[in-house]
């Protein structure tokens, strides 16, 4: 590879080349290297990358040009402890997130980062979120020490000269500052996984528009146009103009007449975003297709016909690979079959990569994702429960046509879902946008093992986006109340859950393609074709207003499935208060007197609201 400390004669940009040599200067690479973006560029970084024993070379038969890499055991997930947003006056980041005073944090950065990639080769990545050249999209600037990054970075942006040249002479960009905090000395060999055990720091100034990441060398700790630039900077971006940066999917739901509607939903961890984004629907619903726009992060934007319009501004996926499967998702599955990068899998004897709820059944002889030989007996899992892939969006069959529009989709529809296995029903419509945005605020999921020892317990993660807002929640809320209040044909909000459980334990809803029967009342909703009921929560389907054609889905169960429990939901509703307490300073009163509505109404209805006992209203 050509390893260049000057810069390239199309680099143009003052601040850019200042920017460059003033972080050379403080970080003290041996090597400077400007990423092009060739595919030639790719082949060999990773080509290296396998030289240096950061990739394994997966068996080009079963997984074309495909790499297997494994990271440090301590380097395997996001840092939200070590995760900062360091505006001026610290109620601007609010509660919920981390905070040090700005002038503070720069000292510490400067000390961390100086001299921290002696003996390592300095990479800038130009990167664009969003089609290059979309009113969308913004640029940014990944200086980094990981070829690691490099190499992902050019599955999940648009990336290389072609942002440079779009970027001009005067052009803006995000500065996102990355090291992984492990400088070698003269003669001192390097490590698989280099990162920092001691120090981690992932910051956000966001008045100043920067990020600078530190000691680790994973995901979105790292891939900084991701988490970092995508939601956390981009939601303060968009406060200040006027659009929405959200951690959601965003796909489009074709019917037999080929009419398209596009929605996009928000759902914690552990949902199966991934899968809804991928959906297939079940034969019986011949000439039904879900499209695929994005699996992570829509960017929002009012349009000129006052529409909303959604871009994904990522061109690859990175995805949770265990419980990923020709099951869950056939299209991820396709996806993920050639070109890609998976992290912390399983290895198997014949070259090829695993993960728990691949198959049924793991296949003898395999490396877990520590490089170990497995013992299926240790009771320990053969792939790391947060192992990823990192895939081109291209791939997957079921991409659609607009993905790369430079104008966006129309978005009809928000989605919001968690994992609840009481009291939220499977489906429901809020009233409007202000009891939709008391839905999204109070979202909340039931803990899963991965996350923390205590199962099933509620943690509230409203907008799906606790760890992603780079501003004070309570602000956010209220932006989200002018957003819907100020534009003239909001998208309407839903609540769906997919987890629902009956009394002996049991998921009453089959879930997984089988929700193309919910998304298709979703979508009738908003285009005035779909029927609905009156429930205290909001408008809801009755039996017969969802297509049960190919379903044993008897009407018992739906009302079951759909049941509004008075005294839990009451409960639920009580349970409000704690986050609105702690965000209770910037909190909109909008949301208080919401709460108080929705409690007075409980207690008008029926001792226990059933979705059978009052007539259809079109509403
Ligand atoms: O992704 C899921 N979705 C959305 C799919 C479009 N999962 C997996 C979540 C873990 C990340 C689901 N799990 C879904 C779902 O809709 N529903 C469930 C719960 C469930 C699990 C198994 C069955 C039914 C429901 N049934 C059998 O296994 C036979
Ligand atoms: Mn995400």
């Amino acid at each position: 590879m050509k390893t260049l400390k000057m810069s390239p004669s199309y680099v143009k940009n003052e601040r850019l080349l200042s920017w460059v040599s003033s972080m050379e200067e403080l970080c003290k690479p041996d090597l400077v290297y400007w990423c092009d973006g060739s595919d030639e560029e790719y082949d060999t970084i990773c080509r290296s990358l396998v030289a240096s024993g950061t990739f394994i070379a997966l068996n080009p038969e079963k997984r074309p040009n495909s790499f297997l890499s494994r990271s440090d055991p301590s380097d395997v997930a996001r840092v939200e402890d070590r995760t900062f947003i360091c505006s001026k006056d610290k109620a601007d980041a609010g509660p919920t997130n981390n905070w040090v005073e700005p002038n503070e944090m720069r000292g510490i950065l400067n000390k961390i980062f100086a001299g921290c990639m002696r003996g390592r080769t300095m990479y800038i990545i130009p990167f664009s979120m969003g089609p290059i050249g979309s009113p969308f999209s913004y640029i940014g600037m990944e200086i980094t020490d990981s070829a690691y990054v490099v190499a992902n970075m050019r599955i999940m942006t648009r990336m290389g000269r072609k942002v440079i040249e779009a970027l001009g002479e005067n052009g803006e960009f995000v500065p996102c500052m990355h090291s992984v905090g492990m400088p070698l000395e003269p003669g001192q060999k390097d490590v698989a996984w280099p990162c920092n055990k001691q120090t981690k720091y992932i910051v956000h100034f966001p008045e100043t528009r920067e990020i600078w990441s530190y000691g680790s060398g994973y995901g979105g700790n790292a891939l900084l146009g991701k988490k970092c630039f995508a939601l956390r900077i981009a939601s303060v971006i968009a406060r200040d103009q006027g659009w929405l940066a959200e951690h959601m999917l965003i796909l489009g739901l074709e019917s037999p007449s080929h009419e398209k509607t596009y929605v996009a939903a928000a759902f914690p961890s552990a949902c199966g975003k991934t899968n809804f984004a991928m959906l297939i629907p079940p034969e019986s619903f011949e000439g039904w297709k879900v499209t695929t726009v994005g699996d992570d992060i829509a960017w929002v934007r009012p349009g000129k016909d006052g529409q909303m319009r959604a871009i994904n501004p990522e061109s690859g996926f990175f995805g949770v690979a265990p419980g990923t499967s020709e099951k869950s998702n056939p299209n991820a599955m396709a996806t993920i079959r050639a070109n890609t990068i998976f992290t912390n899998c399983a290895l198997t004897p014949d070259g090829d990569i695993w993960w728990e709820g691949m198959t049924k059944n793991p296949p003898e002889g395999l490396i877990d994702w520590q490089g170990r030989p497995w013992d299926p007996a240790s009771g320990k899992p053969a792939a790391h429960p947060n192992a990823r892939f990192t895939a081109p969006i291209k791939q997957c069959p079921s991409i659609d046509s607009a993905w790369d529009s430079h104008e966006g989709v129309p978005i009809k529809a928000f989605i919001f879902g968690g994992r609840r296995s009481t009291v939220y029903p499977l489906v429901y419509q809020s009233f409007n946008w202000i009891y939709g945005v008391y839905l999204a605020a109070t979202l909340g999921s039931e803990t899963t093992a991965a996350a923390t020892s205590a199962i099933g317990l509620v943690r509230r993660d409203p907008f799906a986006m606790l760890p992603f807002c780079g501003y004070n929640m309570a602000s956010y809320f209220d932006y989200w109340l002018h957003v819907g209040l100020y534009n003239p044909n909001p998208p309407l909000i839903f609540g769906v859950n997919w987890f629902r459980k009956d009394a002996d334990g049991n998921f009453i809803w089959p879930g997984f393609g089988e929700n193309i029967r919910v998304l298709k009342w979703i979508v009738d909703r908003a285009n005035h074709k779909a029927n609905a009921i009156e429930s205290p929560i909001g408008w809801m389907p009755r039996y017969e207003d969802l297509n049960w054609e190919g379903l044993d889905f008897p009407k018992e169960r739906f009302i079951e499935l759909m049941s509004v429990d008075r005294e839990l939901w009451e409960n639920e509703i009580l349970s409000h208060e704690e986050l609105f307490v702690k965000l209770y300073e910037r909190l909109p009163k909008e949301l208080i007197f919401v709460r108080q509505l929705l409690l007075s109404g409980l207690w008008r209805a029926p001792e226990h609201w059933k979705s059978d006992t009052i007539d259809s209203t079109i509403n």
